[in-house]
């Protein structure tokens, strides 16, 4: 038997359901007149996501421990994880907190920005391209 046109087998991938299963209406165009199904390949490869880092930025008035505690909540870091991170942009400036797809780098941003403007902390994060 066709693989394809096996009902309980999913449609191998770039094919239409419909084609996939033996269907041989057509209600999108992609039929023929003698009633044929067109099966369409993609045309392009699927593209990966663009990554982002997502960084903190030093200041003097941010607690230590409401950094370590946004480490931990937002970018699930372990304590010691998160004490290292705290300390590294503590000393160095700047410091990567994770690297994520734009919206999800996006999210962690902003979870960022609003404890610390809830808890009137200067703290500052941002993302770049990687
Ligand atoms: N430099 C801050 C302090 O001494 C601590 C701090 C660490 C602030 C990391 C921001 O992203 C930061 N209290």
């Amino acid at each position: 038997m066709d693989a394809a046109a096996h009902p309980s087998r999913p449609a191998p991938v770039g094919m239409p359901m419909r084609a996939a299963q033996g269907d041989r209406r057509s209600k999108d165009g992609g039929g023929t007149r003698d009633g044929a199904a067109t099966i369409t390949k993609p045309q392009t490869r699927s593209k990966r996501p663009s990554l982002y880092r997502v960084l903190l930025l030093n200041d003097d008035y941010t607690p230590m421990e409401f950094v370590v505690l946004v480490l931990q909540e937002v970018f699930n870091k372990t304590r010691e994880d998160a004490m290292r991170i705290m300390l590294l942009v503590h000393n160095q400036g700047v410091g990567e907190c994770g690297v994520y797809p734009f919206e999800v780098a996006e999210t962690k941003v902003t979870r960022v920005m609003d404890a610390a403007r809830k808890n009137q902390h200067p703290l500052q994060c941002v993302m770049e391209k990687q």
